[in-house]
């Protein structure tokens, strides 16, 4: 693997979800065996990786290799294309890790028409990297998680309604990573007016905030809900005229829209990455509908059960001597072993 190549591909992931419409992409530049500029590009609308470490630069790049972790751009788009700058600059190759898949880029073309020598050098990591992206662009539509948290016994929410968190702490905290690093959260109606969330990013070391999509159906906003304590302006869709006097508070849709449209709102919104995290409705449209691309499951050591009297019970039941012994894979399915714990030396 090529060092250069593995820290720039390192740059890129630590902006991962964080650059909006644009891919992460870490550049860095090397000459006479020195590395002496590193860059990624960290937010949409700011200098491209190429320039950030062009900017970077302790000696004059004249005469450098970069190795960038994507074709660098040509275009003009919010910022100045990095060709002009590459070529400025007087870098000799371009060692480059995958294609930019934007229509608009034709960056390789305009570099080896300046006598720029490029070079594509593969990185088991890059596929992962740009799959957000490239879905993005092929689908022309947002990124899609699927989340959703069950019990052992495959339940979501109890069948009287009742939902909430079924997950241990770490995978809690892990939800939340998975926040961080998508643009949009989508709720159901249902969701928003039982479970009363947050919907923000619990991680005191990420300050990232995750956007708010609210279908809310005919439902009703109330000014009591935790989601108008949002630092980001919710976006609601809804059937019910009555919800427009919150127009100031979110960014109200009223009317029928399909999900299609929903999510071409999203992108014009800014949500290039969306990560649903309705309840069992919300996710069997979206499944229905074959729109996600990923989905995560968090089962947790916890039994729902059937009859009656748990049912209605205020509380789910746990299982508090399991533990999870090994979980193995069987083709596509997940087999999960949890022991109970010996709770005397006798037993
Ligand atoms: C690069 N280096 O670091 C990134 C690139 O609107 P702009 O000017 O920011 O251009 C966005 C497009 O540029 C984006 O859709 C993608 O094709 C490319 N991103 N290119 O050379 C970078 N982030
Ligand atoms: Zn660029």
């Amino acid at each position: 693997m090529n060092q250069y190549m593995n820290l720039a591909v390192s740059l890129a992931e630590t902006v991962y979800g964080q650059t909006g419409a644009n891919p992460p992409v870490g550049a860095v530049i090397v000459k006479n065996g020195r590395v002496i500029g590193i860059g990624a590009h960290l937010k949409e609308g700011e200098n491209h990786a190429e320039r950030a470490a062009l900017k970077a630069c302790t000696e004059s790049p004249k005469g450098a290799d970069i190795y960038v972790t994507l074709e660098p751009c040509s275009h003009h788009g919010k910022t100045p294309p990095c060709t002009d700058a590459l070529i400025e600059a007087g870098i000799k190759r371009v060692f480059y890790a995958s294609c930019d898949h934007n229509s608009k880029v034709d960056g390789l073309k305009v570099l080896k028409a300046h006598g720029i020598e490029v070079i594509l050098l593969q990185h088991p990591k890059i596929f992962e990297l740009y799959r957000p992206f490239n879905i993005k662009l092929k689908e022309d539509r947002p990124f899609i998680t699927l989340k959703t948290a069950m019990t052992l016994d495959g339940k979501i929410a109890r069948e009287n309604g009742d939902s909430y968190w079924v997950s241990n702490e770490q995978s809690r905290k892990d939800v939340h990573l998975l926040r961080s690093i998508h643009d949009g959260i989508l709720i159901g109606g249902n969701t928003l007016l039982k479970d009363n969330p947050h919907l923000t990013v619990r991680i005191s070391a990420i300050d990232k905030e995750i956007r708010p999509v609210i279908l809310l159906g005919s439902k009703l906003l109330s000014s009591e809900l935790n989601i108008f304590e949002h630092p980001l302006k919710p976006i609601v869709f809804t059937t019910n005229k009555d919800n427009l006097k919150f127009s100031n508070e979110f960014q109200i849709y009223y009317g029928e829209y399909e999900l299609d449209k929903i999510l071409k709102i999203c992108l014009e919104e800014g949500i290039h990455s969306l990560l649903v995290e309705g309840g069992s409705t919300i996710l069997t449209s979206f499944l229905n509908n074959n729109l996600f691309d990923d989905l995560i499951i968090y089962i947790a050591p916890k039994i729902f059960g059937y009859s009656e009297y748990q049912i209605h019970q205020a509380k789910e039941v746990t299982v508090d001597n399991l533990i999870l012994h090994k979980v193995e894979k069987l083709e596509s399915d997940i087999k999960l072993t949890y022991r109970r714990t010996r709770q005397c030396s006798q037993d």
